[in-house]
């Protein structure tokens, strides 16, 4: 399994690790403009040295519970960054974004993965990604950012995530997307409750069956800090049993924080597998 993007093939064969970067709002604020893309291309060429492959760059409109960003914010706050990491990097980069001309954009200056929590459903999205020629990665979502941790009901869930997910993927395909160019993702803790999350870390086989790659994100989420009532510094080992429970079960690429110790764990799973028949 590879993923496609301008020149550069992305071989799936062995799970890859993608690395998020903190684009904070106030990357503005205190060391000024240039101290602060220096120090986002810092974080990022540690991630690299730590084994990620692909580094996810977002400028926060998707995050659950945000409130909106201007396109022109969004924009101001990734674009530099992805022009600094094109620049000066070896790694795959991933815009974290729903908006059409951010895709556009940081295509232009060097993204290489378009990463859309709400699988290209806005406005425009759909065709600039297609356009872009550029994998995409769709997740399931219910409900809208601003209102999804409501009590999220499903009658099936693994039935409706699959439904959603097949779906996107057909209108992807039909607005010119290619077909091995598509990731999915199941959305851990996007209109999920605790044991939703739960459910779907246990599916991630039959989901990695439909033969796409599975990009799989737990990395620090709420679903651990539920779980075992740990504050949101205090979930790397539970990150961790879920990257070890979703590459286990074949999920190709799994989004972190902490990208060296997820590594590390990757590796010790895959010097046993090398044991297997
Ligand atoms: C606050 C709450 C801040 C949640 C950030 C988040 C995913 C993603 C995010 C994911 C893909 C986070 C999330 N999560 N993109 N973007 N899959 N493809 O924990 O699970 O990073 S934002």
């Amino acid at each position: 399994m590879q993923l496609h993007s301008k020149s550069k093939i992305l071989d799936l064969t062995s799970p890859k690790v993608m690395g998020i970067l903190n684009v904070t709002p106030d990357s503005f604020s205190d060391g000024g403009f240039f101290a602060n893309i220096d120090k986002a291309l810092q974080q990022a060429t540690t991630m690299v040295q730590q084994g990620a492959a692909i580094i996810d760059i977002g400028g926060e409109s998707t995050r659950p519970g945000a409130c909106d960003v201007s396109v022109q914010n969004e924009l101001d706050r990734v674009i530099p960054i992805i022009e600094k990491i094109h620049k000066n990097l070896d790694c795959w980069i991933s815009i974290d974004t729903s908006k059409a001309q951010v895709m556009q954009e940081a295509v232009d200056a060097g993204a290489d993965l378009i990463n859309d929590v709400r699988a290209l459903q806005d406005q425009g999205a759909l065709g600039i990604a297609a356009k872009s020629e550029v994998p995409v990665c769709l997740m399931h979502m219910q409900g809208l950012p601003r209102t999804m941790q409501s009590a999220p009901e499903y009658n099936n869930l693994l039935e409706e995530v699959k439904t959603f997910l097949l779906q996107r993927v057909n209108t992807c395909i039909e607005a010119g997307i290619r077909k091995d160019n598509i990731i999915l993702d199941l959305g851990f803790g996007f209109g999920k409750q605790l044991k939703h999350n739960f459910q779907l870390l246990a599916a991630t086989k039959e989901f990695v069956a439909l033969g796409y790659p599975l990009l799989t994100g737990v990395s620090r989420k709420s679903m651990f800090g539920q779980l075992l009532n740990r504050d949101i510094n205090n979930r790397l080992a539970g990150s961790l049993a879920g990257a070890l429970i979703a590459v286990q079960q074949g999920s190709q690429i799994i989004r972190v924080h902490d990208v060296a110790e997820t590594v590390d764990v990757i590796r010790v799973l895959q010097e046993v597998n090398s044991f297997k028949e």
